[in-house]
């Protein structure tokens, strides 16, 4: 229940009620799955749930005492703003420890005039790199920041995402209903660095009792058996 979670994941699932950042409904994701509800990161736009996620983000980061960084690479466009707030909220966690933390992003366009390049913000270039984004479902959004990590010359050294959906790697067969490994398992087997998440499906599914009708309680149930991971 909320009551045993840390005080700044309650804080930030409060935030996400405040903000109605988890709705029920019909929504097709980034993967193809057919999803009975979506969280959506971009609603805490206001100063208080902004200043709440990035506590949160930086909570979360804190939490690692190992993971040694450089530079919050937010990519475009929903990790932009989360990797500006949350660098904020590491000078106000813990600014001894994160003082010199810088944050980038990306542009989708490469700028042909001016500064030139794909890399707003700290340069990736043999700097240790985490990748700050808002949602991981099948990973694929998070591939395509990893490869641009490397492109850059970065190293990954770890990934934070606000939300955990707890959902199996896609394949080919996917709603098949036979569990598979996590898409965060399999990322962190693949690329041998921690996958952090401020919340799982897992810590909100009792606050969620009181959020959805019976019916799209149901469906959210139906799904979760459809695409559960196997960890
Ligand atoms: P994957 O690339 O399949 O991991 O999907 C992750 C992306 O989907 C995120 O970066 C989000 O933009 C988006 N998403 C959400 O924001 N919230 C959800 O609940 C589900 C998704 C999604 O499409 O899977």
């Amino acid at each position: 229940s909320p009551a045993s979670l840390p005080q700044y994941k309650s804080d930030f699932i409060s935030a996400c009620r405040a903000g109605n950042v988890l709705t029920f409904g019909t929504y097709t994701l980034k993967s193809g799955r057919i999803s009975p509800y979506f969280f959506n990161a971009g609603l805490l736009h206001r100063a208080d749930l902004v200043r709440a996620i990035s506590l949160a983000y930086a909570h979360t980061l804190a939490a690692e005492p190992d993971l040694k960084f450089d530079v919050l690479f937010g990519p475009a466009y929903k990790g932009i703003p989360i990797a500006a707030a949350t660098t904020l909220g590491l000078a106000l966690v813990d600014e001894k420890r994160f003082g010199q933390i810088s944050y980038s992003f990306n542009r989708k366009e490469a700028k042909d005039h001016g500064e030139g390049g794909i890399i707003v913000g700290a340069p990736l270039k043999d700097k240790r790199v985490v990748i700050i984004d808002d949602v991981m479902t099948a990973g694929t959004a998070m591939r395509e920041a990893i490869d641009i990590t490397e492109k850059q010359g970065g190293t990954l050294v770890g990934i934070v995402v606000a939300f955990d959906r707890m959902e199996k790697v896609p394949s080919p067969t996917d709603d098949d209903g036979i569990p598979r490994p996590s898409t965060i398992g399999e990322f962190r087997k693949e690329f041998k660095v921690p996958v952090l998440s401020i919340l799982t499906l897992d810590d909100v599914s009792k606050s969620l009792a009181g959020m959805g009708s019976e019916t799209e309680l149901r469906r959210l149930e139906e799904y979760r058996e459809k695409y559960r991971a196997s960890d």
